[in-house]
């Protein structure tokens, strides 16, 4: 039997939550042209989309939320997320802004132009929507490992150096406005970067004179992966990993709506003085004034909370713990999963799963539209749906190497009772096996197009 971690917290306020009939299902799927993300949240049961706002705010949080200062400049909520930021970071400066892709946006605006590369180990969908959308290059370069769905290395989120140096050397530094990394890695299954690898991430950035970005969502994730994976960091805390994570980088995108429990919220760091000024500029045209950055004061004072909240031990021990128990549950009734399981969630190889459908076809949308009717269940797709890239010089698709569903597990939100639920429900869907068909799109838009494509049975 599976090990669950007991909570380290009781449960003071709940949601009601419906469970509407099959028939019902096959109705409203269906109007949302088979693309989950267009269904009412009150057609879903178990609802796993995404870890992203959706996690339980703490009595502590709501409290601080009453503390909110809704001055238009200089309010209290900003100065006391500064100090959270600083202790926990110590970046120069810092905007908030209303989510991750803001932060992202705001980067872009002051870094990248038409025709330059990005690399990262793996960019997330609007990381890669944002560097497009400017003309730039998104380019991955986690280690092979990461592919292998098997592989049970420690640290699968790791950059390749080797690809990294060749990279530069074939494109040149000079069109790489920035470097990233993103930890955990969440397209390649939720998986950590080691410190080790951090340190030589950014020699080889900084040699070159690249700045180094972090993208920081699930960095207290990443950070106990790391205590509890890396030997030269088991007696270390978790503050101290993150305070040595970030002295390596020179700044952070960071969506608050993971790491720090809030349900919308996050912020852009760096310590580049003229990069502040030109990030400031572009957030006052586009979020508001830098002491709120299109937040409201008291989603302010929830995140300075929320940050210390994240990095919790006692916490991040029920967190990793509960994303392992669905693992080892989905192992037990024969799924194929990434192993070993990443942070945040659970991603099923549907490739594997069904190998009948090809990728043209979309094998992790199948899944989740099985995964919808067979037990209310919402995950996402994260394959070729959501990151196959048009190559700008050859016109071919490229496709990631797997084809995943995620069961993103929302932070102190669902049981040991549902997430047996869901193991039953996949247990059920894998007996359909070759019943199972693809999809095609009836639309599709050109970028971040998962969000709100269309798509019929083949
Ligand atoms: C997710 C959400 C957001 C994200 C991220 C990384 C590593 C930046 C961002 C942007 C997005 C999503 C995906 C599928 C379904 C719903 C939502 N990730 N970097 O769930 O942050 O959303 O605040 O703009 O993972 O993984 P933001």
């Amino acid at each position: 039997m599976p090990q669950y971690p007991p909570e380290p917290f009781r449960i003071k306020s709940v949601e009601h939550v419906g469970n509407i009939s099959r028939k019902e299902r096959e109705r409203a799927l269906k109007a949302a042209g088979y693309n989950v993300f267009g269904l009412r949240s009150d057609q879903i049961f178990i609802d796993l989309l995404t870890d992203s706002g959706t996690g339980a705010m703490s009595d502590r949080q709501w409290a601080a939320m009453m503390r909110g200062d809704e001055s238009y400049a200089g309010a209290s909520s900003y100065y006391r997320l500064k100090e959270a930021i600083d202790k926990i970071f110590g970046f120069k400066f810092f905007v908030p802004t209303h989510q991750g892709r803001a932060a992202e946006n705001i980067l872009c605006s002051q870094l990248v132009t038409p025709g330059v590369y990005v690399p990262n180990n793996m960019h997330f969908d609007t990381t890669q929507g944002n560097i497009l959308a400017r003309g730039g290059r998104p380019e991955n370069l986690v280690i092979d490992e990461a592919a292998d769905p098997s592989n049970p290395h420690p640290f699968k989120g790791n950059m390749d150096i080797e690809k990294l140096e060749a990279f530069i050397a074939r494109v040149g530094a000079e069109n790489i406005p920035l470097g990233m990394i993103t930890i955990t890695n969440n397209a390649g299954g939720g998986q950590p970067v080691s410190l080790e690898n951090m340190h030589q991430v950014s020699e080889v950035y900084h040699t070159h004179g690249i700045p180094f970005f972090i993208d920081a969502c699930r960095f207290a994730e990443n950070a106990y992966f790391i205590k509890m994976r890396e030997k030269k960091y088991k007696r270390r805390s978790i503050l101290e990993i993150t305070q040595e994570t970030f002295g390596l980088s020179d700044g952070a995108t960071m969506s608050a709506k993971k790491d720090a429990i809030v349900n919308i919220g996050g912020f852009l760091a760096m310590n580049d003085e003229e990069l502040f000024q030109g990030v400031s500029n572009e957030l006052i045209l586009r979020e508001g004034f830098p002491t709120y950055g299109g937040l409201a004061g008291r989603d302010l004072d929830a995140i300075a909370v929320g940050l210390w909240e994240g990095m919790d031990e006692a916490y991040l021990e029920y967190r990793i713990g509960q994303t392992a128990y669905l693992a080892a549950c989905l192992r037990e009734v024969g799924i194929p999963i990434i192993e070993p399981p990443g942070g945040h969630a659970v991603y099923i190889d549907a490739g594997r799963m069904f190998p009948h459908i090809p990728k043209e076809q979309f094998p992790g949308q199948a899944l989740a539209v099985e995964l919808y009717l067979e037990g209310g269940i919402r995950g996402v797709e994260l394959g070729s749906v959501m990151f196959s890239q048009v190559d700008p010089e050859s016109g071919e698709t490229r496709h990631p190497p797997l084809e995943l569903v995620r069961l993103a597990i929302p932070r102190r939100v669902y049981t040991q009772a549902h997430l047996d639920t869901i193991a039953d429900v996949v247990a059920r869907v894998k007996k359909r096996g070759k019943k199972v068909r693809g999809y095609r799109f009836t639309y599709a838009p050109k970028l971040l197009r998962h969000f709100t494509a269309r798509f019929e049975p083949v």
